[in-house]
Formats: structure tokens, sequence, C-alpha cells
């Protein structure tokens, strides 16, 4: 019989801050971590347990032991849950404290191997929710599917095409009230299985490798990210350059196109950071050189867009080049870095250099070569790196199982190495970038990748198509990314694949200004697909869409510290704030998420002029006309070409600025606070630092603590901590929903007097945030103020 049980337990062991549970057929490992998370490891016979992994940074372990026994079973405490392991057969439980089970081996099942492949089988719940699990197509609740991770180049790709590029084996599922998450530590080929076979189990599987997979429970699922990223990492606060718009096709050249684009984009007043270098920037495709005409001043070029305010990425494959001469190539081998059959011959594939061999990106050695190579860039001027086709992807071949890797001292296969390669060539980006850039933050962007890249850099999701589907599709996958605790992740705007036209670019570009990796980006000959490439309508709302990112920069910016401080994505899946409305997973609402704490986004179709949009729990305003909207209610809205439906939480602070045409651009130095009036509490924490060095590592920054109490008719600007010179003088304050007549406006502190506000008249459809010339329309409990931003607190009443 293939199929092989763990068996009854025979004894048990405390050791080190595990239990060691042996069974008939093995032996299982329990601990908890420093931050909560129960890990469970199971080894089959005399193996012994492998501890090695890319994906966990953190393995504190905090002392664990049995609380009770008894002949049928073992009970062990901790802080979120209680664990309960039957002992004949060996099943493992997880149990609320108020006795409701969260989650439960199958009882016939449990954890088996089947040749070299390990499977838990789970008891499935009815209604039980699968969500999470990064990028992954289908819809948001993903019950009743089956879900496999190989890292795939898939051009072109379905709305429910599997697998794609990256892999993040950690799922959210909720059982009845109660959430949980599970991430499986292994990154050979594995099976999630969520109900897809039968109405008895769901089940986690690897091809090869053991059975590692850590446990979350918390009621507020917030909590089981943030644990999940306290073990796997968080994203460091990125350049605030790679937080504008980008733009990007496949590909510019030569270099008098690029200072066209940068003209363009000045000229129309567009706000945008970055363009990018595709293939064709390299010579013969061999990576880490320039084309010799295309790009034969390339620093000449670099300085013309830096002294526009422009940052250029390039892109960098992993394959080098077969060629005699080629200095990367032949110090590779010298350096021994390629990947190799187990008879020492390099392996090679083919991609668009034509023959080339792949560097060994487990090995140490061949990280720091390849990191070597970064210097050389940096000093021409590029700013930052884009990692492409490291699933990795030869032309219609997949990498054969037995090519070996070095996995770190582990000495693996394909099979083990496939799914990590990817986030292996990021990390050896990473540190060449860091190292080259002397103090200067790295932005790099991977394709491929695998859990913990959060750590190394931001992920888009490949070549998608111009359609509707996508639009939705991108939405979910970069909500799931933020699930999977990646939070700077996006998709090429209008579709790589195939041609954007008018009604989806307008919708597309609108959207991408709400998502965490904003660029705009296109196959190669398709029609140009820039801002203003469709007609002037499409050019305006690009423009005001894009403008309006770069007033809501103080908030976008401060959203990535409260990432790196907690875990929160930026695209924020509505669970992590609305844990018990299942709602939000109903197919006409499941592409809606939050943009940081307080936005509310509704991706609309082009065809669509009215939307139906489900909002959650709480009063809402229209984040454009300030209309106020009851939660837990259904609505249609009105969708004119320029509207996309944004809606901003009651109680929400959300800071903004002037327009800049792009971040290296100081704002005025007026800090644009708008308050929404709620009912309850809301906080906020506005973070500025230089925004491109780690000086804020040695406390240069500035950071606010900002509350809102309705209930003492208070707003209180803390006291700044860090050392950093905020950019900001003064504050105009912009109150939306309050009863102006009864408004009791004073600072404490401050000079302020009632005649010191005066009402302003927004808002053009486009932009909530426009102190309008036009008088057009009229929101009368709208008010603002101007304080000087002092370095003390301030005391708002209102
Ligand atoms: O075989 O570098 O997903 O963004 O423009 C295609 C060319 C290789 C795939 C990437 C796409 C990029 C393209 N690349």
């Amino acid at each position: 019989m293939a199929h092989q049980s763990i068996g009854n337990l025979i004894r048990q062991e405390q050791e080190d801050n595990f239990i060691i549970l042996y069974t008939e057929n093995g032996k299982i490992r329990i601990a908890e971590m420093e931050f909560g998370a129960l890990r469970v490891q199971a080894a089959r016979g005399v193996e012994d347990f492998n501890d090695f992994s890319y994906a966990v940074t953190n393995t504190k372990r905090k002392s664990i032991a049995i609380a009770s026994e008894t002949d049928e079973e073992l009970i062990i405490h901790n802080k979120y849950f209680d664990t309960r392991v039957s002992k004949f057969p060996l099943r493992i439980t997880f149990i609320k404290k108020d006795g409701s089970i969260i989650n439960a081996d199958e009882p016939a099942f449990g954890i088996a191997w089947d040749g070299e492949e390990v499977c838990n089988y789970k008891s499935l719940n009815k209604g039980e929710i699968f969500t999470g699990m990064g990028e992954k197509t289908g819809p948001l609740n993903k019950a009743g599917r089956q879900y496999q991770h190989w890292n795939t180049d898939e051009f072109g790709y379905h709305s429910d095409t599997d697998p794609l590029y990256t892999s993040t084996p950690f799922y959210f599922a909720k059982n009845a009230k109660n959430w949980y998450g599970i991430f499986l530590d292994n990154s050979s080929k594995t099976t999630f299985n969520f109900g897809a076979s039968n109405h008895r189990f769901s089940f986690f599987k690897a091809e090869r490798g053991q059975l590692n997979y850590y446990f979350f429970h918390s009621d507020d699922p917030s909590e089981i990210l943030k644990q999940y990223c306290q073990l796997t990492g968080f994203t460091a606060i990125p350049p605030k350059w790679s937080l504008g718009y980008q733009q990007c096709r496949y590909s510019y050249y030569p270099a008098t196109e690029l200072l066209n684009l940068a003209e363009n984009f000045r000229d129309r007043q567009i706000p945008a950071d970055v363009l990018y270098l595709d293939i064709h920037y390299m010579d013969a495709y061999k990576v880490f050189t320039w084309h010799p005409e295309r790009f034969a001043q390339a620093r000449e070029m670099l300085a013309a867009l830096k002294k526009k305010g422009f940052k250029v990425v390039v892109i960098i494959d992993p394959g080098v080049k077969i060629e005699k001469g080629y200095s990367v190539m032949e110090e590779g081998i010298k350096k021994d870095v390629f990947l190799k059959y187990p008879d020492g011959e390099n392996y090679s594939g083919e991609a668009w250099p034509g023959k080339i061999y792949f560097p060994d990106f487990t090995k140490e050695k061949a990280r720091k070569w390849w990191a070597n190579y970064f210097k050389d860039l940096v000093e021409d001027g590029i700013d930052g790196f884009w990692n492409d086709m490291n699933e990795p992807a030869v032309w219609g071949k997949n990498v054969p199982d037995l090519v070996e890797f070095e996995y770190d001292g582990q000495k693996e296969n394909h099979k083990l190495a496939h799914n990590i390669y990817g986030m292996q060539m990021a990390r050896a980006t990473f540190e060449g970038a860091e190292n080259a850039l002397a103090g200067k933050r790295p932005f790099v962007l991977t394709r491929s990748a695998f859990s913990g890249i959060q750590r190394y850099a931001a992920v888009w999701t490949g070549d998608n198509v111009s359609n509707e589907d996508h639009l939705f599709l991108g939405a979910r996958l970069i909500t799931q990314l933020g699930l999977a605790g990646v939070p700077f992740s996006g998709n090429d705007i209008g579709g790589f694949i195939g041609e954007s036209d008018i009604p989806l670019f307008r919708r597309w570009i609108a959207l991408g200004a709400f998502t965490p990796f904003y660029r705009g980006h296109t196959m190669i000959n398709s029609r140009d697909a820039e801002p203003w490439s469709f007609g002037e309508e499409a050019e305006e709302i690009a423009r005001n869409y894009i403008t309006l990112r770069y007033k809501l920069m103080p908030y976008i910016y401060s959203c990535f510290y409260q990432h790196s401080q907690d875990g929160s994505p930026l695209n924020k899946a509505l669970l992590l704030d609305f844990p018990q409305d299942e709602k939000i997973f109903k197919g006409e609402f499941q592409n809606q998420y939050l943009f940081g704490p307080s936005l509310l986004v509704c991706p609309v179709g082009p065809h669509q002029s009215l939307l139906k949009v489900y909002l959650p729990k709480g009063d809402w305003y229209d984040f454009f006309t300030d209309k106020k909207y009851k939660g837990e209610e259904e609505y249609i809205i009105e969708c004119p070409n320029d509207k996309l439906p944004v809606f901003v939480k009651e109680g929400a602070i959300i800071p903004g600025q002037n327009p800049v045409q792009n971040n290296s651009e100081k704002n005025n130095g007026e800090l644009i606070l708008h308050l929404y009036k709620g009912k309850s509490n809301s906080e906020f924490e506005l973070y500025e630092d230089d925004g491109e060095t780690y000086a804020y590592r040695n406390g240069a920054f500035a950071l606010r603590h900002i509350k809102y109490d309705p209930k003492a008719s208070s707003l209180l600007i803390a006291q700044q901590k860090g050392t950093y010179k905020s950019d900001f003088k003064k504050v105009k304050l912009c109150l939306h929903g309050f009863d102006i007549e009864s408004l009791k406006l004073g600072a404490k502190s401050l000079k302020v007097k009632k005649e010191d506000f005066r009402f302003i008249e927004p808002v053009s459809n486009f932009d909530p945030f426009e102190d309008a010339a036009d008088k057009s329309k009229i929101i009368k409990d709208l008010a603002f103020v101007n304080f000087d931003f002092v370095k003390d607190e301030i005391m708002i009443r209102i």
C-alpha cells in the first residue's frame, strides 16, 4: 500500500523547547514560536528533522510543555489556542480557548506518506473559507479548489490558470467563526486542496522534503498576518521614488526615446518617477552589458534623466550567454557558480541570449559573484533592478530534475530548489544593489518568488492580458499577495499582452493609483500605452489619478512604514478589518479592497457605468463628493468614465500634500490633513524621512502620532519622534462630515481664531483634495485651517 500513516504514538520526549512525539512510522516535533505560531514537523522513519529554511528568519522558540496527559491524549497550551494530540493514531487538533475546534487532522488520514510525498489531511468543515495564497487565480474564497506551487512563466495566463510565477504556500482559513493560518515551509512542488475532492477533507502535500508547517490562530486575522511576517520578514521602507508612477514598455530604445518620454511627462504635467529599460538595452541580451549603438552614451542619458527627476530601472535576467570572451560567463566558469548536472557538466538552457548558463543562486559564492556586477551599473547611474525569467524560465523546456543546487549546504536538486530560485536571485540582486548603492535603499522588482521575498523585492504579476478579467483578477492577486506578507506588488497597467483600448485604459490607470506598485507596461510590437496614448480624455483621467497618487504620498509612504511595524499590507483584504463579514467574499464584491487603513477601493470595469458595491460596517464617505453612506449595505454607484468608486472609512485620518511631479521634488511644506467625522477613536502614524537612505535606522525620521477622539471632540497631533527635520511647516486641516455651524474650533497652545478657518469648495470628480477654483460643487461641511507645524504637540478642538 502506498499510503503510510504516521501511526500510533509510542513515546514522547521534551528537549530544547521541543516536544518530540515518536510514532510507529516516524516522529513529530512541536514547537511554539516566539510570536505565537505553533510549528509542526514530521520526519519519516529514523530520518532527522531538517531545519533549513529560506523563508523563515526568526527561529526563536518559547518554552513548551505538555500541560496534561491521559491515556488517550496530550494537551499543550499557548497564549492563543490549545493543541490536542490524540495518541492512537497520532492526530493533531487545534482548539480555541472557548472549546471550539479551529482545525483538526482528518481522523482517518492525518499525516501520511506516499512514496517521497508527505501529506497532511485536515477535516473539512461546512462553509469553511480558504483564502490568501498570494499570486493564485480564481475567486477570493478558494474553497472547492486545488492549487499547486511550481513557479511558472505563464505568458497570457487566464483567470483560472495555475500555477503562476510565485509560490507563497500560506493560506488563511475560517472555520465557523474561527480564523486560522497555515504556512507550509517546503519549497518543493506543493499542492493545496481546499475541499476540491470531496466534502471530507482539505489537504496540503509536498512532493519532496519534510512536512514542516506553522499554525496560526487569532480572532483578529491581522494578528495572524503579523505573526507570519514576524516569522518570514517585513518589507523595509522602500525608496520613495519607487512609490511614484513608473513607465515601462518592451522595450524603450535608443537613448533619445527615453529622453523624449521624460520630456513628455514633464511637458504634460503628468507626474512620474521611473523609466524602464527592458531587454533591448543589452548587447545581444548579455546580462551586465550595454548595447553599443542604442546606448552608446548611457551615462549621459542617465544624467540627463536624473536632472529631470527620473530614476531608471533595468531588467536583469538570470541566464548568462555562453560566448567565448564574454567576461561574465568566463568569470562564472572560473568561479564555478553555474548549475551543474550530477556528472559535473554545466547545465545549459536557452532563452533570449541563445544558449545560457544559470547561476546557482542557492550558492553563497555565486550570490557574491553576481552581487559584484551591480557596481558598474550603479556607477553608470542606474537606480533599480528588475528580475525577470527567474522561475527559472527556459524556452519550451523544464530544467531537468537531476540538476544540482548547492541549496546553501543542503545539496539539493531542482525538485526542491525550483521554487526558491527566483527569490534567491532577487536576494543576490538586492545584496549587490545595496552594496553598490552605498547607503541608499535598493529597489528590486521580481517576477518569481517564494515566501519571504518581501525582504528583498517588490513583485509584479507577470504577463497579464489587456482585458477586463485581468483588471479584476489583478486586484485580487495584489490583495492576496498582501495576505502572503508581500505589501509591495502591482500589475502591468493596461495589460501586457494584447492592446488596451480607451475604456479599459482609463479604468486601469485610475485603479493602479490605488495599488502599491504603479507601473504601465506593454508587450513588444503592441500599440503605445503611455498615459497620453489613448486620447485627450484618457490623458486627463490619467493625469488626475496620477496626480492624486502624489497628493496621497504622505499617506502611502506612512502605510509602508506601518507595514514594516505590523505587517499590514497596502492592498488590504477586507477580511483583515471585517473578519466576520462573509459578504466580502461574494463574487460581485470580492475585488474590493482597502488601500491603506481608510480607503475602500471598488474596481470598476471599462463598460460599467453603474457598479454595485458593498460597504462593510461603519459609515463611509464617497472620496470624491463626501456623500455619506451607511455600512452593511449594498449600493449602486454611478461611475462616469473618470470615476473610480473609492470610499473613506469614518474617522479616517488621511495626510496629503500638494502635487509634485516626482518624489524627489519636495512638497511645499503644507501638510494637508483630512479628517472624516466618525463615532469612535481613530489614529494614524504619519511617517517621514529622507526617502532614500538608511539614515532612518539611526533615528533620522519624523513620526507623528495623530489621534482623533470624537467623544472628546479632539484631534491630537503628538510631538514628533525622531530627528528628521519634517518637510512640513504647517498643517492645513480639512474636516469632512462635520457640522460646521456647531464647530468649536480652537487649538491649545496655538493662536487660532475661528476667523482663521475658511470653507473650501471642492471637489472635482477626480480630486477630493482640490481646493477648486471652479466652484462647481460646494461641500458645506468642509473647512480648513492653517497651523504652524511646530515641534510641539498640537491639540485641536473640533
Ligand atoms: O519572454 O523582457 O514578464 O514584463 O517585458 C518575455 C521582456 C520576457 C517577460 C516579462 C515582461 C518583459 C519581457 N519578459
